[in-house]
Formats: structure tokens, sequence, C-alpha cells
């Protein structure tokens, strides 16, 4: 009902609407009315309530990541038709994966800050307070488990469209960093519950710097923000492109099993290939040369005497040749 009430406010743009009026198409009591608005008072929403004149919204909320500030303007098949929205909370892939077993396919957990946000292999992702979107989605696709890891490469792929389509020039570090100017704007952390033939559920956790201007001392070298290097884009314009390409990309691959427009944007967009990089596993540090991200969505490269092999995500870390890229 909350929903519907800061929808009609929206629809209403920034002119007055009584109370009167907003409980007879909702059809609930005046009263109702004023403690649903009192609630988005609370939740963030700028909304000035006139006597006789009812209540009005005095801007567009543009950057609340609520269900209602996302999705007013677009529509999806699944993808964030379902979305939970916190003010504060330790990690939404956490929260996304005590609730999945009851959430529908394609339902968003995001919140305003993390204060325990996960990067890969226990590693820190720090998530400060409306700097950022930090969110989770619930996917529970029929493929087998080995066929899960491609869903990160259409994540990675769909920000870099998404940005692209806002005037955003990124790429991508195979297999889950999007990068702007040499620096990490966003990671991705995916993680799957499956048995052995099954997937039960995938939490596709995403991480996207918009706002943070200063980065603590740890990242400031390799980390940066969309507002950093120059583009003042809401977030909530960022996550309706990240997630209408998303949704295209996941559909293509799962429904179709057409990896293609992903394979594309990946190869085209990619950050290391035909350059060399390090690969790191278990302290083993190599020196490579990145040749390709082949049909499985796997990177393909030359050790110096001129083998080449495959690496799968999540096997190895990865490192530029003269710094992080
Ligand atoms: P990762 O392991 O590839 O990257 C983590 C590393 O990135 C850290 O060790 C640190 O060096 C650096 N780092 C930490 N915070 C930031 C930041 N804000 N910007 C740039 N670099 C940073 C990447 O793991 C996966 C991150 C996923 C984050 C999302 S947010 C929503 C969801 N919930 C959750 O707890 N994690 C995911």
């Amino acid at each position: 009902m909350r929903e519907k009430v800061i929808n009609i406010l929206l629809d209403n743009s920034l002119g007055f609407i009584s109370g009167e009026e907003i409980s007879k198409q909702l059809g609930i009591s005046r009263t109702a009315v004023w403690k649903h608005v009192k609630a988005l008072k609370e939740q963030g929403y700028d909304i000035e309530s006139v006597n006789r004149k009812g209540y009005r919204l005095k801007e567009i909320p543009n950057d609340i990541l609520s269900k209602e500030n996302i999705m007013h303007e677009i529509k999806t098949e699944f993808i964030g038709k379902d979305i939970i929205h916190f003010d504060s909370i330790d990690s939404t892939n956490n929260y996304a994966k005590s609730v999945s077993i009851d959430k529908k396919n394609g339902t968003i957990i995001i919140s305003e800050e993390q204060v325990n946000g996960r990067g890969r292999l226990g590693r820190q992702w720090h998530s400060k307070k409306y700097d950022g979107i930090w969110m989770s989605i619930i996917l529970k696709p029929d493929i087998l488990p080995m066929d899960a890891p491609f869903i990160t490469l259409i994540a990675g792929a769909s920000i870099v469209k998404a940005l692209n389509n806002l005037g955003i020039d990124a790429s991508i570090k195979w297999p889950n960093d999007v990068i702007i100017n040499g620096k990490k704007v966003c990671g991705i952390l995916t993680e799957l519950s499956a048995e052995i033939e099954r997937v039960n559920y995938i939490v596709l956790g995403i991480g996207i710097n918009v706002k943070t201007l200063d980065f603590s001392e740890d990242i400031v070298n390799i980390a940066t923000s969309i507002q950093k290097e120059g583009y003042n884009i809401s977030r909530v314009e960022v996550i309706r492109s990240f997630i209408l390409e998303f949704e295209k990309n996941y559909i293509d691959y799962i429904y179709h099993n057409d990896k293609s427009k992903t394979l594309d944007i990946c190869r085209k967009h990619s950050a290391i290939i035909g350059h060399n990089i390090y690969t790191i596993k278990n302290d083993k540090k190599e020196k490579v040369k990145c040749i390709d991200i082949n049909q499985d969505g796997n990177l393909v490269i030359e050790d110096e005497k001129g083998n080449r092999k495959e690496i799968i995500s999540g096997e190895v870390s990865i490192r530029g040749e003269h710094g992080y890229v």
C-alpha cells in the first residue's frame, strides 16, 4: 500500500494532491494515508503536507533506492518485480542467502549501506551510506551448477553496457571487476547453492561506486566512482539501466542458450585481452599474455613459452603488469 501512495505522489509530479483524493483512489482511510506518508518521510522522501491542499513531493527523490523509485519508469519480466530495501544491513548477499528459498526469481535486495560488505575470498567491500549501489539479485535458473559462473560475466557485461548507455566508457577486468580509467568502479560476488545436477539459487552481489569521492587509504589507488570520474549521474539511473540490460542478457543465456551479446561486450570492452598480466594462485604468480575469452566465457592465456591454456573464473586472481589492471 505504501508503494501505491508514493506512486500516486510520483504520478502527480510535484503538485499537491489531497489526502481525501488519495484515500478515495486507494480505498483506505485518511488516517491510513497520513500514516503511510509519515513512514515515507522517515524513509527519506521529502513530502510536504499543507492544510486543505494535501500532500506534495517536494522533489523527485532520485537517490533513494526504493522499489518505487527504481521501477517507476521501467518494465521488466521478473528482475526487480520484488525489491527489498534497507537503510543499513550487514551484507545484502548474506540477507539474500538467508531468504532465497522463499523469494521469487529476480528479487533484489538493496541497501543504502552495508556495514559488513563482502568481496570474494573473505575480502571486505567498502559500502558507505548513499555512496553506491549495494545490491544482490536472487536468481533461480534451471541450469547445471557448472554453467553458473557465466552469470558473473552477464552481470559485468550488463554493467558496462548500462554505463555506456549513460555516456560512460567502462571496461571489464575478467571475470568480475568493472573498470573506469584503470580503476575499479564495480565488483561482483556470485554465490551459488546447488546440488550436483541442480542449482537451488544464485545470489548475484553487485557493488557499484557511484558517488564516493574519498576512498580509504587501503583502496584509494585502485578504486574509483562514477562521480569521481566526472559523471554526475544518480544511483537510480545507473540501476535502471543495469536492470534492463541484465534481464535481456540473462534471458538470452538461460532461455535461449545464447551467450553472444555478453561475450561480444566482454571481448570488445576487455581491460586485459592483448595485455600481459599476472595470474596469482596460492601465492604462485605467473606472467602470461591474455589472448581471448572463449565461447564458454573462460580466459585464454599464453605463458612465456607460448603454451596456451584456459582459466575458469574464480580459479585465479589477476593483476596487471604495471599495477591493478
Ligand atoms: P573482490 O574480492 O574482487 O574485491 C575486494 C577487494 O576490492 C578488496 O580487498 C579491496 O582491495 C577492494 N575494494 C573494497 N571495497 C571496494 C570498493 N568499494 N571499490 C573498489 N574496490 C574496493 C569484489 O570482490 C566483489 C564485491 C561485491 C560487493 C557486493 S555489494 C552487494 C553484495 N553484498 C556483499 O556483501 N557483497 C556484494
